[in-house]
């Protein structure tokens, strides 16, 4: 019932009441929406953003709590069956839920897997989920970067290995294969690559490359994901490849 209307409940609420919640100028010219899914699990943000549960008797009481957050809380889960509100800056859809992360996702638009220009969606793995969109054209890295920008987005990266493995899923929807750009590169550093969306470097204990990679084989410092491989290669920058884009939320 309050799927639209609940960030202006909370704010025309806040503007009658006192100053005990200051807003951000962002939030305050945002309202929540509903994420049209009940299946949702809470990730820790991977670019070190906090969250949190704690009890709360409404979904307003809970809106409320996130935004006297200010600048660090863009999206809420509320389950109104045991009146927990968990506020988290990267909240996913998740296949395999335990009882208490089920509820109601809602999110401020523009920061979760909204954006009018391209289709942006969620993919899933078993545990994660991420939301992203694989472009059909194909780009240089750094056109490439600069085209998930204009989105309000960033190439895709890939910091834990459930963000591989929602790759590898989509690509079998790509029967030629699918070898897009991701969001890294050693452009910086010859051999310390680097995550574009916050320049934070590579730090990974899993198998991300392919085997005898990265090889700088004739200067290589853009990274693509090789479905062929189900892992990443370096390749040199001005090639063109289709690229993927991911909606974060932001925080400033
Ligand atoms: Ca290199
Ligand atoms: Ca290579």
């Amino acid at each position: 019932m309050f799927s639209s209307s609940i960030g202006c409940f909370v704010f025309c609420s806040l503007i009658s009441g006192s100053h005990l919640y200051p807003l951000s100028a962002r939030v305050r010219t945002n309202t929540f929406k509903e994420f049209k899914s009940v299946s949702v699990k809470v990730q820790l943000s991977d670019v070190g953003a906090e969250a949190g549960a704690s009890t709360a008797s409404s979904v307003v009481s809970c809106a409320i709590e996130c935004i006297s957050r200010e600048s660090t809380c863009y999206s809420f889960l509320y389950d109104s069956t045991t009146k927990t509100c968990t506020l988290g800056s990267f909240l996913v859809l998740s296949e395999n839920l335990g009882d208490s992360m089920r509820g109601t996702f809602y999110y401020v638009p523009g920061t979760f897997c909204d954006n009018t220009q391209v289709n942006f969606t969620v993919r899933s793995s078993v545990t994660f989920s991420s939301c992203l969109w694989i472009s059909n054209d194909s780009l240089s890295y750094q056109n490439a970067t600069e085209k998930c920008r204009a989105l309000g987005a960033s190439m895709y990266t890939i910091r834990v290995k459930e963000k591989l493995d929602i790759l590898t899923d989509a690509a079998q929807e790509y029967p030629a294969g699918l070898y897009p750009w991701i969001g890294l590169d050693d452009i910086q550093q010859e051999n310390v690559f680097r995550w574009s969306d916050d320049n934070s470097i590579l730090n990974v204990s899993w198998t991300i490359w392919q085997q005898d990679q990265p090889n700088n084989d004739g200067n290589q410092d853009c990274v693509y994901y090789s479905s062929s491989h189900q892992l990443i290669n370096d390749w040199d920058c001005n090639d063109s490849f289709n690229y993927v884009c991911e909606m974060i939320p932001s925080f400033t």
